[in-house]
């Protein structure tokens, strides 16, 4: 019995709620580069996989910076970075199939740069000329979702499409498809995160809620939104929960495999809670000094994800200063492209609206148009400008 007389100890029975170092967290590459094994978890790709994951994670973090430059010299309207939590996106973006389907936040950068997302479409979005200008059935990347927590309702409602299209356990490794749910801590606070659970689990839709636990909802700790670790959530909503190293990218890739496999053969959803941290502020309107000490981040900047890959390449003579060298010129030449991109993308159409509401517009939605096109040419015809803001000049 507790203290409190009330019933067991859950200190006892589930160890610390928020220790990511306990022996419950899977780990591939330690923070210092070594590699270590699992009982349950392997990674199987070669060296040269893993040099590929290093370009990943460099390439993306500089489209990160340079967006955050952009915002901070008005260009963007706002961004939310991923500092930090580039291998937990790296690890689980690449370990997705072309035919499986991803629903993200709107942090997921990493994730869309390995769905082949151009990044000067995310900029266009935060740039607020566009709504994300990819396409979201050819790139399996669904557009970037703010209301938090809504797109694991959608993740689950589409993996259950999927199995009413029979395209799950098939045996084919060309055809089984699985969806991966993308969310944070503070979205399994949510009703339409816990709701996305228990139908998951009922219907053993084919989805991996895959939840950065980067420790805050912007100002509110992980401490404010679970008593026990998030993982363990999943037991009782009736599927398995796994805590990997979120900023290890060879675990994140192994354990998202093995979930999107177990999905992809009909054995139903996974819960994997990666445990990572935002080095950055939660969005360019955000001053996390305000709620959080330096020494935390200090500290994590220790478990950096890039440094460690760069570690274990060097340690192991798979890389050397000429291949990050190389890399870093790609960065460049890849955060110029951007900037240049970002300023030269047009400034939308007022009418452009109509076009996006479905994939083929109504007659209706035709109709409202051309009523809005000649409320336009209205100001046009009275002051010389085509909009009610250019008459106002
Ligand atoms: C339904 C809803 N409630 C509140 C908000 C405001 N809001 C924006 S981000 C955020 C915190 C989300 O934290 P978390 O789920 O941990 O994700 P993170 O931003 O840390 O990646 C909140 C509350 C929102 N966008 N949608």
């Amino acid at each position: 019995m507790s203290d409190s007389g009330l019933g067991p100890d859950l200190g006892k029975v589930f160890g610390p709620a928020h220790e990511g170092e306990g022996t419950e967290l899977i780990q591939l590459l330690t923070p210092e580069g070594e590699r270590v094994e699992h009982p349950e978890f392997s990674f199987d790709l070669d060296d040269e996989a893993i040099k590929g994951f290093y370009r990943d994670l460099v390439l993306s973090r500089r489209i990160d910076t340079e967006a955050t430059a952009l915002q901070r010299q008005g260009e963007l309207g706002i961004w939310a970075s991923l500092l930090g939590q580039e291998a937990a996106q790296v690890g689980s973006g690449r370990a997705m199939r072309d035919q499986d389907y991803a629903f993200p936040t709107y942090r997921e950068h990493a994730v869309a740069w390995c769905r082949g997302v151009d990044p000067l479409h995310l900029l266009g979005l935060f740039r607020g000329v566009d709504q994300g200008g990819w396409d979201p059935i050819a790139d399996r990347f669904g557009l970037y979702t703010i209301v938090i927590g809504a797109q694991a309702l959608h993740a689950t409602g589409y993996a259950m499409g999927l199995q009413r299209d029979g395209v799950i356990g098939t045996g084919d490794p060309d055809r089984d498809a699985a969806v991966i749910g993308y969310f944070g801590d503070g979205a399994t606070s949510q009703g339409d995160v816990n709701e996305a659970f228990i139908w998951a689990s009922v219907f053993n839709a084919p989805v991996v809620f895959f939840c950065q636990n980067n420790q805050w909802a912007i100002s509110e700790p992980i401490e404010r939104q679970s008593k026990i670790p998030l993982y363990q959530r999943a037991l009782g909503f009736g599927f398995p929960g796994l805590r990997v190293d979120g900023n290890d990218v060879l675990a994140t890739y192994a354990v998202t495999q093995a979930a999107l496999q177990r999905a992809r053969e009909g054995s139903g959803p996974t819960f994997v809670e990666a445990y990572t941290y935002r080095m950055g502020a939660h969005t360019t309107s955000d001053d996390p000094t305000k709620y959080r000490v330096t020494e935390e981040l200090e500290q994590w900047k220790l478990k950096d994800p890039i440094e460690r890959v760069k570690a274990y390449l060097s340690r192991n003579g798979v890389a050397d200063d000429d291949y990050y060298a190389e890399i870093e010129s790609e960065a460049d030449e890849l955060a110029a492209r951007l900037r240049k991109g970002c300023l030269e993308l047009p400034d939308p159409s007022p009418l452009d609206i109509f076009d996006q509401v479905y994939a083929e517009t109504t007659e209706e939605l035709k109709t409202q148009q051309a009523q809005f096109a000649e409320y336009l040419s209205s100001f046009e015809a009275a002051h010389g400008s085509d909009t009610p803001e250019g008459a106002l000049r």
